[in-house]
């Protein structure tokens, strides 16, 4: 039988485990010698402060804007390990989102970010494919990703604001900042304060922690509720989140908010003036369905 990183493709079960889950592990891994890569480029683009960056007391904690850094970066993003496996989630043709994640963290014993259970987008609508890419071990100690399996079929949980709203009453509890209060979706259950109470409780109990080896890659749904646990060693923690789309018959040539990095971009929306079945022999025309 194959091991891990061996097979380039998933099977058809990993396709149906990741819809059935919500997550599935990439059976691919980047290679040491780009993981390093990329750690030295982070750990320099931090120490010099490199914008845009996050900070957290005043220490850089996040950098983003990945894709604009280029280099290894960029080689990374667009690696075959990542766009191999993802080709069997999401088609041949596969853009890089600009605007979601693409950052990297170094979490160490202080670092809070993204430990409340949270979904990387709020509808399934304009949903995305999330790639963790571990730069170091993870583990129960440093803080592995934890996430709630299956939680991405979750309708009552259409906006997920009441998750967020708890996670961040504890944060603030422990002396964070609380998030501001966001409206909760009409017809959402967890309206009421024990309603919210009861969700979360249910979320964090179903939650499950996924080590992960340096150069691992997790994919998740982006409706997926999941954490990254709490690092409580004196070591750092570091991953990289990026996002990736179908370039679907809706991706626009022109989106600057997306980069193409597999396959092509074949814009087929009802704007196109095209002859087809509903026209009649030589007019043009607009089609609206
Ligand atoms: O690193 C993790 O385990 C989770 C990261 C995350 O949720 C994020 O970057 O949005």
């Amino acid at each position: 039988m194959e091991g891990p990183g061996t097979r380039s493709t998933l099977e058809p079960e990993e396709v149906d485990l990741f819809r059935h889950n919500g997550f599935i592990k990439l059976p691919t891994r980047l290679s040491a010698d780009l993981v390093e890569g990329l750690k030295a480029a982070a750990l320099e683009d931090i120490r010099n402060e490199v914008e845009p960056v996050a900070r957290r007391d005043g220490e850089v904690d996040r950098i983003s804007g990945l894709w604009d850094r280029g280099g290894v970066f960029q080689q990374a993003i667009a690696c075959d390990e990542i766009l191999d496996p993802l080709e069997s989630l999401l088609g041949p043709n596969i853009e890089f989102m600009l605007n979601r994640h693409n950052h990297i963290y170094m979490r160490d014993r202080k670092s809070l970010a993204s430990i409340e259970l949270h979904r990387d987008c709020r509808v399934w609508s304009r949903n995305l494919l999330s790639v963790l890419v571990y730069l170091e071990d993870t583990h129960l100690e440093n803080g592995c990703t934890y996430v709630v399996p299956g939680s991405h079929h979750l309708s009552t949980l259409s906006d997920y604001a009441y998750i967020r709203e708890r996670g961040a009453l504890s944060r603030g509890a422990r002396g964070g900042t609380p998030r501001k209060k966001r409206a909760l979706g009409r017809g959402a259950r967890g309206g009421s304060p024990r309603e919210k109470e009861e969700l979360f409780e249910i979320a964090w109990s179903q939650a499950i922690p996924l080590p992960m080896p340096a150069g691992g890659l997790l994919a998740m749904d982006g409706l997926l509720l999941h954490a990254a646990g709490k690092n409580q060693t004196n070591g750092t923690r570091m991953s990289m989140t990026l996002g990736y789309h179908s370039a679907d018959e809706f991706s626009l040539p022109d989106d600057r908010k997306h980069v193409l990095v597999r396959g092509e971009r074949k814009y087929g929306g009802n704007d196109v003036r095209s002859m087809d079945r509903h026209s009649r022999p030589g007019s043009e025309r607009t089609e609206v369905y």
